[in-house]
This record gives structure tokens, C-alpha cells and sequence, in this order.
């Protein structure tokens, strides 16, 4: 069987990023956005992750997500070989707890943008990704409103519940 093109690449800066970043492609999949998995680091294989972001989208990709802890580089060096959107998701991996991930991802340079979550965002990521794809797929947009609609329900029943159990 042909497996669908992934649409999605996501990169990991580590196999220790693995957990944290789990929700990405469990987003992905419960919206059926294919997508592929990359352990590719800015520093100890910088050649590679130039390699994989200039040829992104050649390959048919459509948005790229980085997850990186501490000097987090790697949404970064991916945003600067390629014209795709990149997401940005810093980890709390270092003894700084995602603030030196948070700022090397978000404090980017003017003309090269990264769309940065919340440190250890991952499904808000793969969410951005979703609405990115939405743009130009109706089917799409509709599972993520029919997923708003669901948040709203469970607010709404979670302000009954309390104000029954006073
Ligand atoms: C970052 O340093 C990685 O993204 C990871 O969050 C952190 C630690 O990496 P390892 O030393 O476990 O490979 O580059």
C-alpha cells in the first residue's frame, strides 16, 4: 500500500525531545494530516538540517515543525533554507527550563520568520499546522471547527457541572 505524501515534517532536535513532542504527530493524525518524523539537530548535524529544509519543499512538504530545548537553534537554521512556514516549539530540557529555548526560537531576525508556541507546545504546533493546511482545504477547516465546537461544549458543561455542585 502507498503511504500518502506527508504534508507535514516534523523535526525533532533529539531522540530526548521524543515525549514532549509526541502530541505533534498525535494531533496530526487525529486531524489525518499526513505527515513524517525527523531527529535532526542545528548543531550536531547542521549539513543535515539544511539539507532537509532546502529540499523540503521540493519533496511536497507544506509545514515544517521544530521542537528543540536550551540553545534552540534548530526552527531557526530550518526557517533560513526554506520558504515554508516553520513552527517553532521551545523545550524545557535544560536547567533554564525552556526560557533559552523560548527565546533563541522566538527572537528571530527580521525576514525570517519562525511562528513560535508555548515552551513544550507541541499540539498548539501541529493545531497551527492544521490552520496553515485549512487555508485551501474546506474538509480540513471543517474538523477544526467541529473541534472548537467540541471545546465549547466541554466549558459549557464544565460551568454546569460547578455551579450544580455548589
Ligand atoms: C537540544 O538539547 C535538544 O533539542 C534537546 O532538547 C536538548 C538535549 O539534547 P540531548 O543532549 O539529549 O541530545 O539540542
Amino acid at each position: 500500500m502507498n503511504r500518502p505524501q506527508p504534508l507535514v515534517g516534523i523535526v525533532l532536535g533529539s531522540a530526548s525531545d521524543r515525549q514532549v513532542m509526541a502530541p505533534a504527530w498525535q494531533t496530526l493524525s487525529e486531524f489525518g494530516v499526513p505527515h513524517e518524523l525527523s531527529v535532526c539537530s542545528a548543531h550536531r548535524t547542521p549539513a543535515r538540517a539544511a539539507d532537509y529544509a532546502s529540499r523540503a519543499r521540493e519533496r511536497g512538504l507544506r509545514v515544517l515543525i521544530a521542537g528543540a530545548g536550551a540553545a534552540a537553534h534548530l526552527a531557526a537554521v530550518l526557517a533560513a533554507h526554506t520558504t515554508l512556514p516553520v513552527i517553532g516549539v521551545p523545550l524545557n530540557s535544560s536547567p533554564l527550563q525552556g526560557l533559552d529555548a523560548l527565546y533563541a526560537t522566538v527572537q528571530m531576525p527580521s525576514g525570517v520568520p519562525v511562528a513560535t508556541v508555548a515552551i513544550d507546545g507541541a499540539r498548539n504546533a501541529a493545531l497551527l499546522a492544521v490552520q496553515i493546511l485549512a487555508v485551501s482545504d474546506e474538509e480540513l477547516a471543517g474538523r477544526l471547527a467541529q473541534m472548537k465546537a467540541e471545546m465549547t461544549a466541554a466549558v459549557e458543561r464544565a460551568d454546569v457541572e460547578l455551579k450544580t455542585s455548589l
